[in-house]
């Protein structure tokens, strides 16, 4: 259980032999948590994948997770040849559990976490992945009115649109724009292997709240700090950031302040007004934050201390909130809170480790991200310094 200290101490190798030891506690036939995780067992492992990695080296990461070859002992595959089992040749997609006796239907949730687990892996190069089939399962996702549905079962929700725009970005088929800024010029139509970026974009644009700068799932639903990541990083990803700018009643400001106004008495940040803090909302608001170059509109020192309040100093990880139980979603969703406020780095320098940085657009290590060679866009109020994670990104000046 998260028990409060009030120490500012950081249990990396209780946090680091939590998350190794998870896939086997999971995979027990006793396991609660691994009965109703069943089916998203492919975020877990990304969660788990990139929780550690800010923590250790590419090379022990890969060793303890079994994450390229199984590890000794172990009689399961390794974490790679089991994420190719789930892949659906019939849809091109990824389910969130292994295929075939126990088929699970694909959705792009899942198939970004895929290919996430590939691109920490060094894999995407892989004669097993048919990238041809991936980017036509993503294709195929998008609707007549610009946006996405997660899967053939037609859900909508913005979430699918930044899973649709990382997916093509890790697939190195992410279509760039051709406006000169003045949002005019429809260069893009669907088709088997692209999308109408126009229409997604506006989409996007059409699912923001000009009262309070927020985005929501769909147009006219209330701002949610998830959403919000999720339309602001897509927007990232398709270099269109500027159209925040283009309605000066919820311009970057505007919508900087509702994240801003997320922070609560206990120093942790909830979701949208008069809710709980949440760990996770670390991470889907100051991903943001970092994204729009303002993470010094929170006091950011409360926040590392609600997150250390947070860690489970018996077992490891990290949960929603103190007293709580913890679970490997709110331990990335932590760890990276951490890492983009720079506390990693402060722990770092004190206990002798390097940590590794999370990357604010992807949610891959930045190393990673510079390997894969991912371009996005950050913006940066003039004259504000660029941090080195976000130097691989290209910078609009607002
Ligand atoms: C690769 C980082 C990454 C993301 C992929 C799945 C996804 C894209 C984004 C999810 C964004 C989102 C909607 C996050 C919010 C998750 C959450 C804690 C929902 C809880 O909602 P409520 O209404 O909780 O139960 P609140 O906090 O509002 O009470």
């Amino acid at each position: 259980m998260a028990t409060p200290n009030n120490t500012n101490t950081f249990h990396d190798d209780l946090h680091a032999t939590y998350i190794t030891s998870l896939g086997d506690k999971l995979d027990s036939p006793t396991s609660y948590e691994g009965a109703v995780t069943e089916h998203l067992r492919m975020s877990g492992v990304y969660w788990s994948l990139a929780a550690l990695s800010l923590l250790r080296s590419p090379n022990e990461v890969d060793t303890s997770m079994g994450l390229t070859k199984p590890r000794a002992h172990d009689e399961r595959s390794s974490i790679v040849d089991w994420v190719f089992t789930c892949w659906d040749p019939k849809s091109g997609g990824f389910g969130g559990n292994c295929s075939g006796e126990c088929a699970h239907d694909a959705h792009l949730l899942y198939t970004l976490s895929a290919l996430q687990i590939l691109a920490m892996a060094d894999c995407l190069e892989d004669e097993r992945l048919d990238k041809e089939a991936v980017v036509k399962f993503v294709c195929g996702l998008q609707n007549e009115d610009g946006s996405f549905s997660g899967d053939k079962w037609g859900e909508i929700d913005t979430r699918f649109t930044y899973c649709a725009f990382s997916c093509l970005a890790l697939l190195g088929k992410m279509p760039l724009p051709n406006w000169d800024n003045t949002y005019s010029t429809n260069n893009s139509h669907a088709s088997d292997n692209t999308i109408d970026l126009h229409k997604a974009v506006k989409y996007i644009i059409s699912c923001r709240n000009s009262f309070d700068g927020g985005f929501g799932a769909v147009p006219g639903a209330e701002s949610h700090a998830g959403q919000v990541f999720c339309c602001i990083g897509a927007l990232s990803i398709s270099h269109s950031l500027h159209l925040l700018n283009d309605n000066p009643k919820s311009d970057a400001d505007v919508l900087s302040w509702w994240l801003a106004e997320r922070q609560c008495d206990s120093g942790g940040l909830n979701g949208r007004p008069e809710k709980q803090a949440d760990v996770c909302y670390s991470w889907w608001i100051l991903s943001v934050l970092s994204i729009l170059g303002r993470v010094n509109w929170i006091d950011t020192s409360k926040l590392g201390q609600f997150i250390l309040n947070c860690q489970d100093e018996d077992d490891g990880g990290i949960a929603d909130r103190p007293y709580d139980m913890p679970d490997v979603y709110h331990t990335f969703f932590g760890l990276s809170g951490l890492s983009l406020i720079g506390h990693l780095d402060e722990i770092g320098d004190k206990n002798g480790r390097t940590y590794r940085h999370i990357d604010p657009v992807f949610a891959l290590p930045s190393d990673v991200v510079r390997r894969v060679g991912l371009n996005a866009q950050v913006a940066r109020p003039s004259g504000d310094e660029l941090e080195s994670r976000l130097s691989m990104h290209s910078v609009l000046q607002v």
